[in-house]
C-alpha cells in the first residue's frame, strides 16, 4: 500500500526534503507518495514546520501523525485543530550542533577571549583563566540537547550541574530538580546554559529574583526560547554587574527588531537563532523511522506530553 506524505514544512527547504525523505523511506523498503500537495483527506503523515504553511489541521482526518521537524514545540502545541499525534524532533545532527554551539560559547566566556580580540592598546597582561575543573557551569534542561552539551562540558573537564522537572542521574553531572534544586545550581553557576522548552512553567524562570542568586559577573548564555528570561530583569542586571555577559540566541521576538536594546548592549552577544539547526538527511531518518513504526502499529517515537507542553 502507498503511504501519503504531506511535506508542510519550509517551503524553500521542500526540494531537499523531497531527496532526503525518498531516500529515507527506500532504504525502510515503505513506497510512499511525498508531495508538499496532497488532497487533505488522503495524507497518513505531515512532515510539519512552525515556518510551513499549515495552520489547519482540521482536514486532515486520515493522517496517523504529525511529524514536527522542529525540536521545539511552543508553536504548535496548544494548536485547537491538532488532534493528531505530535511527534517533535530529536536528531543526531541537531544535538551535535547545538554540543558544539554550546560549548564553543562557554569556552569563549571560559577563556575570556574577548580581552584579546577586541585588544586596543599593546599590554601585555598575562591573567592565567582557571582550568575548566575549577569553573562550574549549569546547565538549565536535561533533554536531548540539555544532556548532550552538559556531557560534552563535563568531557572539558568543567564542574557541571544541571537541572531538570523530573530527577535525573547523570554521570559526572550533579542533577537537581525542584525550587531548592534551582536555587542550588544558580547559586554555584558561573555560567549558565537554558535548554528549556517555553512552557508556562518555564516562562520568566530566570527574573530578576533567580538572577540575583547566580554568582556576581556570571554569564548567561541562552539557546532555549527567548521568554526563558526577563529581558527588562536582564538588561538591568547586566547594567548593575550582577551579569557579566549574555549570549542570546532566541528572543521574545524573532527576527530580534533592529531597535532591540540588545543589539547594541555592550555585553549582549546576538545570534541569529542559528544555535542548532535541523539537518535534513538525519532528521528525514527520524521522521521515516516514526512513519515505519506508524504502518507497524509500534508507539512513535518522541511524542510530545501536551499537558506538560512539550
Ligand atoms: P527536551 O524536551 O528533550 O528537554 C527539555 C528539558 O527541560 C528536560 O530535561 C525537561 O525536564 C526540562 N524541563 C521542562 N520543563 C521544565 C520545568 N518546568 N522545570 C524544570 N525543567 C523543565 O528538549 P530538547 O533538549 O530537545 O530541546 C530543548 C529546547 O531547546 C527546545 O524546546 C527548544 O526551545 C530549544 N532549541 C533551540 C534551538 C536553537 O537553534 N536555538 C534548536 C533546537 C531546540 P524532564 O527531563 O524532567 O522532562
Ligand atoms: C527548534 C529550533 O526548535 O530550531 O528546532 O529552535
Amino acid at each position: 500500500m502507498t503511504v501519503n506524505v504531506l511535506y508542510a514544512g519550509n517551503p524553500k527547504l521542500w526540494s531537499v526534503y523531497d531527496v532526503e525523505l525518498r531516500k529515507a523511506l527506500a532504504k525502510q523498503h515503505i513506497t510512499a507518495n511525498v508531495s508538499a500537495d496532497v488532497t487533505p483527506e488522503d495524507v497518513d503523515y505531515i512532515v510539519y514546520a512552525p515556518n510551513g504553511p499549515l495552520q489547519d489541521f482540521t482536514p486532515y482526518t486520515r493522517a496517523k501523525a504529525v511529524l514536527g521537524l522542529w525540536a521545539g514545540v511552543e508553536k504548535v502545541v496548544g494548536n485547537p485543530t491538532l488532534t493528531q499525534h505530535y511527534a517533535r524532533m530529536v536528531d543526531d545532527g541537531l544535538t551535535q550542533g547545538m554540543t558544539e554551539w554550546v560549548t564553543g560559547h562557554v569556552l569563549r566566556h571560559h577563556l575570556g577571549m574577548d580581552q584579546y580580540i577586541h585588544r586596543t592598546d599593546p599590554i601585555w597582561h598575562q591573567p592565567a583563566p582557571p582550568l575548566a575543573r575549577d569553573r562550574t557551569v549549569a546547565v538549565l534542561g536535561l533533554g536531548a540537547l540539555g544532556a548532550a552539551a552538559a556531557q560534552a562540558l563535563r568531557a572539558l573537564d568543567f564542574k557541571v550541574c544541571g537541572w531538570s522537572r523530573s530527577q535525573k542521574n547523570i554521570a559526572g553531572i550533579d542533577c537537581f530538580s525542584g525550587d531548592e534544586g534551582l536555587r542550588n545550581v544558580l547559586s554555584r553557576a558561573e555560567i549558565v546554559v537554558l535548554l528549556l522548552p517555553k512552557t508556562p512553567a518555564t516562562e520568566n524562570i530566570l527574573n530578576a529574583e533567580r538572577l540575583g542568586w547566580l554568582p556576581n559577573g556570571a554569564v548567561i548564555i541562552n539557546p532555549g526560547r527567548g521568554p526563558l528570561i526577563d529581558d527588562g530583569a536582564l538588561l538591568a542586571a547586566l547594567d548593575s554587574g550582577q551579569i557579566g555577559h549574555a549570549t542570546l540566541d532566541v528572543f521574545r521576538v524573532e527576527p530580534l527588531p533592529a531597535d532591540d536594546p540588545y543589539w547594541a548592549h555592550p555585553k549582549v552577544t546576538v545570534t541569529p537563532h542559528i544555535a542548532a539547526d535541523t539537518r535534513p538527511a538525519s532528521a528525514a531518518r527520524v521522521i521515516v523511522e516514526n512513519i515505519r513504526r506508524g504502518e507497524a502499529g509500534e508507539p512513535l517515537l518522541h511524542l510530545v506530553d501536551r499537558e506538560a507542553g512539550y
